[in-house]
């Protein structure tokens, strides 16, 4: 009976095992539990337990630094120990220690792969790792980065966090939906359907009462630690004054108690007239104040009075992120006050308890209402560098625009000396095929550190693709993002390259399908590898070729941010949304002067940038029509017109999702059936996308190129 009932749970769980939602993400450490593993208790002893199949030593020293570990291996013999400050570095260097045993599982491949790698190339990959290497910085601190990780080799691994601050945002409304989110609603708030609808989609309202989902946090926690992610904004940054009210404020405490193990804050979006519709506790009998002028005592004092409020609940939590005055937001410019009033007041409020505040440089149709879009932050932060507590950081995005699949990088971080910086990235795929296309990220956030030196910022924020999907980003190559996210804010001098293949290895694999161990198809899987991390390697650059060659920018559908819009103007909306704001296309020219001659845009950058961008000889190819207006007849490099360069890149952006297909079509006797099918089908569609934006913008900008 014992041995029917062992056979029956055996078979549940061969059952469960070839179920592949993606779900388990790249955490597909198979239990053994065979490991013994001394030394404090902890969620690191319990998943090294769980998982390691070697002895595992786990050490407190406190001299060693905040978060960092080392990790000893011994060959063979004795356990492997890890030290760390305390548990958390633990959980970090258990993570990394599975992470390598992982890894090591492979290491033959991985030798191999640089070699494999020249061969497999295209000329198409080529082409890109030359655009990378425009970039010096980069490789440079790819050898640095060798320098500074002692590698398997010495049997010693000492790791610690570049960043600090390594943070998600959500944007999650507190009624369940999610800004930008293409991969269901929010993990964190739940809220239920109003019965009305709008544009046939159902209007969501909060719902409090909902007990939370604790064993997905959990999960989402034990994700995050994996990759070394610290810090969660739990709402969207266009914020609901509600967040900080008490019934809300307690979901807060149970989702930090949660998270606090896996050593991760909880932060949170606030709007800024919080004050005028919420009531604080302790603070003028549970009434609100009449205005949010950040200077005025009653003000300031509710903002003290909720600090302390959450913090009793909640000891430590990280702080508040702020978006103000900014497409709509109320802010300190109500009151004719700065961005530093604002900020100092709520940094005041959060101070005594070690909280900070991110505010957010997205500005635009403020202050500077009028000016070329991308100048406005640097002309409404610049002047105040130095006014800011030290407990403010001005939070920025990598681009001056808005996540567009390829932006010069953001002059503001030129331009801002004394205040602390964070850069905000976007997980999400706003811009670049949501979570419909197959967009590997990493490239797109490294060459920005090329340009804005890691060492500039103190931490990095990645606003999240997370949602409940059964399988969390809605493409499974999404996940990709959420995990190169993570590991280039624990590690930016990593390379994408690595990153991917370290994905690829633990999400892929040889895993799935590749169980036997017969050697053809070992040399299948690695072959496949290599092609699967080809494809992602080659995919941002080829977003940008379908949807913005040669520096053409924002001109996607209104809202939707999805598809091509090229002709889109509306006189009812700002005109920094218009489509042809961006272009200007006419019968003679198209782009965009941001030069001296035009907008001056270039003149916010640092040499050798301001000169090399502002003259169209030396500016890049790949930001013409971002940084300059040319007539229809200029011949770039290649010798073709614009036209001919736009026709060119279209179709070869095309050309790469079909050998996309093909790529993962050869992948298939490798990937379990599920998998597969879901990207084949998100693959075919991008494809019918990557087309709909040719023929969109072929016909558009060829009816003026042809006059
Ligand atoms: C844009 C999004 C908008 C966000 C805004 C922001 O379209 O939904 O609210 O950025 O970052 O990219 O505040």
């Amino acid at each position: 009976m014992k041995r029917l009932t062992l056979l029956i749970l055996a078979m549940v769980f061969v059952g469960l095992a070839k179920a592949e939602d993606g779900h388990q993400l790249w955490l597909r450490y198979q239990p053994v539990n065979t490991a013994k593993v001394t030394g404090p208790e902890c969620v690191a002893a319990q998943e090294l337990r769980t998982y390691s199949t070697k002895d595992v030593e786990l050490r407190i020293d406190p001299a060693m630094e905040e978060e960092a570990y080392k990790i000893e291996r011994k060959c063979g013999e004795g356990p492997c120990v890890i030290t760390a400050k305390n548990e958390i570095g633990l959980l970090y260097g258990a993570y990394d220690l599975l992470r390598q045993k992982n890894r090591f599982n492979n290491k033959d491949r991985r030798t191999n792969n640089s070699l494999d790698n020249k061969d497999i190339r295209t000329k198409e990959d080529l082409r890109h790792s030359n655009i990378l290497t425009d970039n010096k910085d980069i490789r440079t601190k790819d050898i640095d980065n060798k320098d500074r990780r002692t590698g398997e080799e010495d049997g010693i691994t000492v790791s610690r966090p570049y960043y600090r601050l390594r943070i998600l945002n959500h944007w999650d409304n507190l009624n369940g939906t999610i800004e930008r989110g293409y991969a269901g609603l929010s993990i964190f708030w739940k809220g239920k359907d109003s019965g009305k609808r709008f544009r046939d989609q159902p209007i969501f309202v909060e719902d409090p009462d909902q007990p939370i989902d604790a064993e997905l946090i959990k999960e989402y926690a034990r994700a995050n630690a994996s990759i070394g992610i610290n810090g969660t904004v739990l709402n969207n940054v266009n914020a609901s004054p509600k967040m900080l009210s008490d019934v809300y404020i307690n979901k807060v405490k149970q989702y930090a108690d949660i998270l606090r193990p896996y050593g991760i804050k909880v932060y949170l979006s606030v709007n800024f007239a919080s004050p005028m519709s919420i009531p604080a506790k302790g603070f003028n009998g549970g009434k609100p104040v009449k205005t949010a002028d950040p200077l005025n005592a009653q003000v300031k004092a509710w903002w003290k009075a909720k600090a302390k409020e959450i913090y009793a609940l909640i000891p430590d939590f990280g702080g508040f992120l702020v978006k103000a005055n900014s497409e709509g937001q109320p802010g300190p410019f109500d009151y004719n006050r700065t961005h530093a009033d604002g900020a100092n007041t709520l940094a005041d409020a959060v101070k005594p308890y070690g909280g900070i505040i991110m505010w957010r440089s997205f500005v635009y149709g403020a202050k500077h209402k009028g000016e070329d879009r991308v100048k406005q932050a640097v002309s409404e932060f610049a002047e105040l560098d130095g006014k800011f507590r030290d407990n403010v950081i001005l939070q920025s995005k990598n681009g001056p625009l808005d996540f567009q699949p390829r932006e010069p990088y953001a002059p503001i971080f030129d331009n801002i000396h004394q205040t602390k910086q964070m850069a905000e990235l976007q997980i999400t795929q706003e811009y670049l095929g949501q979570s419909r296309h197959l967009v590997y990220l990493a490239p797109m956030w490294r060459e920005f550190f090329g340009f804005v030196a890691p060492e500039k910022l103190v931490g990095i924020a990645g606003v999240a693709n997370i949602g409940l999907d059964k399988n969390w980003c809605g493409h499974h190559f999404s996940q990709a993002n959420w995990y190169a996210f993570g590991r280039l804010a624990w590690d930016p001098n990593l390379t994408s390259e690595d990153i991917a293949q370290e994905w690829i290895e633990q999400t892929f694999g040889l895993s799935e399908k590749c169980k036997v161990n017969s050697e053809k198809c070992k040399v299948k899987g690695e072959k496949c590898d290599q092609t699967l991390l080809s494809m992602m390697l080659r995919s941002r650059e080829a977003c940008v070729d379908y949807m913005m060659p040669i520096g053409l920018h924002h001109i996607f559908a209104f809202d939707e941010h999805y598809g091509p819009e090229p002709d889109g103007f509306n006189p009812n909306v700002p005109l920094e949304w218009c489509p042809t704001y961006y272009h200007k296309a006419n019968k003679d020219s198209i782009g965009f002067d941001r030069t001296h001659t035009g907008s001056n845009a270039t003149a916010q950058y640092r040499e050798p940038y301001c000169s090399m961008y502002d003259n169209i000889n030396t500016c890049p190819e790949r930001y013409l029509l971002w940084f300059h207006r040319v007539p229809w007849s200029y011949r770039l490099k290649s010798g073709k017109t614009v036209f001919e360069e736009m026709t060119y890149r279209y179709n070869r952006g095309v050309g790469e999702v079909k050998d996309f297909l093909r790529v993962w079509q050869d992948a298939k006797p490798l990937i379990d059936d599920q998998r597969w099918q879901e990207v084949q089908e998100r693959l075919e569609h991008q494809l019918d996308n990557a087309k709909l934006w040719r023929k969109t913008c072929l016909d558009y900008f060829g009816s003026f190129a042809s006059k």
